[in-house]
C-alpha cells in the first residue's frame, strides 16, 4: 500500500491537490474536513457538535476524528492505499492513526507538507469563501483563527514525521499543476 499524509495549513491546497493524487496513484481519499461536513449537513449528533468548532475556527475534539478514521480505514479494505487529507492536525492525532495502522500491518509511507506563504492563504480562504457557503470561509477573523491554530498545535506533527523520515517539504505556491508536479516528483523519489 502506499499511504499519504497531505498536510499543510488551511487553504494550502490539501483538498485540491488529493484529488489529483488519488486519480495519479488510484489511491482512496480520506479527508476529515470533507467527512465532518457530510456529518453536519446530515444534522447527525458528531456533526451538530462538529460545527460549533468548525464555525469558530477551532479543531474538532482529537476523539471525534480520530473515531471518524477508525471506521473509515475499516470500511474501506482492498484499496491500493489512502490520501489522509486534514489529518492527522494533532500529535495525538498521528500517534492514533500510527496504532491503527498498525494493527493492520500498515504504516504511513509520506507526509508531504504544502508550503504556502500566510497572505495567500488568507488570500485563497476569502475568495473560496466568496464562491462557496462554507461558514468557516466567511470571515477573515475565524480565517487568521485558524491558520494561529495551525501554527500553534498542528505545525508541530511535522517533528513527528521528521522523526521517522518520512517528512517531505514541498512548495504549495504557483499553479495547481505546477504544485502538483512537485508532490509527484517527491513521491517517485520515494518510491
Ligand atoms: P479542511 O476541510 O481540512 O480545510 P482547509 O484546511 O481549510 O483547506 P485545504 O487546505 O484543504 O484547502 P483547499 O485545497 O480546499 O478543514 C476544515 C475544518 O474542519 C478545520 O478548520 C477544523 O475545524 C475541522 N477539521 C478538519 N480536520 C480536522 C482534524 N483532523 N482535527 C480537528 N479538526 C479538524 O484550498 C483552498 C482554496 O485555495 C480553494 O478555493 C482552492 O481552489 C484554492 N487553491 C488551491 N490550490 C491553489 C493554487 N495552487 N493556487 C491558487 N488557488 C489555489
Amino acid at each position: 500500500m502506499l499511504n499519504i499524509v497531505l498536510f499543510g495549513p488551511p487553504g494550502a491546497g490539501k483538498g485540491t491537490q488529493s484529488q489529483k493524487l488519488i486519480k495519479e496513484y488510484n489511491l482512496m481519499h480520506l479527508s476529515t474536513g470533507d467527512i465532518l461536513r457530510e456529518e453536519i449537513e446530515k444534522q447527525t449528533p458528531l456533526g451538530i457538535e462538529a460545527k460549533s468548532y468548525i464555525d469558530r475556527g477551532e479543531l474538532v475534539p482529537d476523539q471525534m476524528v480520530v473515531g471518524m478514521i477508525g471506521q473509515a480505514l475499516d470500511q474501506y479494505r482492498n484499496v491500493s492505499g489512502f490520501v489522509f487529507d486534514g489529518f492527522p492536525r494533532t500529535t495525538v492525532q498521528a500517534n492514533r492513526l500510527d496504532a491503527m495502522l498498525k494493527e493492520k500491518g500498515e504504516s504511513i509511507n509520506l507526509m508531504m507538507s504544502l508550503e504556502v506563504d500566510h497572505n495567500e492563504l488568507v488570500n485563497r480562504l476569502v475568495n473560496r469563501g466568496k464562491e462557496s457557503n462554507r461558514t468557516d470561509d466567511q470571515d477573515v477573523s475565524i480565517i487568521r483563527n485558524r491558520i494561529n491554530i495551525y501554527n500553534e498545535r498542528t505545525k508541530i506533527v511535522i517533528d513527528f514525521y521528521k522523526a521517522q523520515n518520512k517528512y517531505r517539504a514541498v512548495k504549495g505556491m504557483g499553479s495547481i499543476d505546477e504544485v502538483f508536479h512537485g508532490l509527484c516528483d517527491a513521491v517517485e523519489a520515494y518510491k
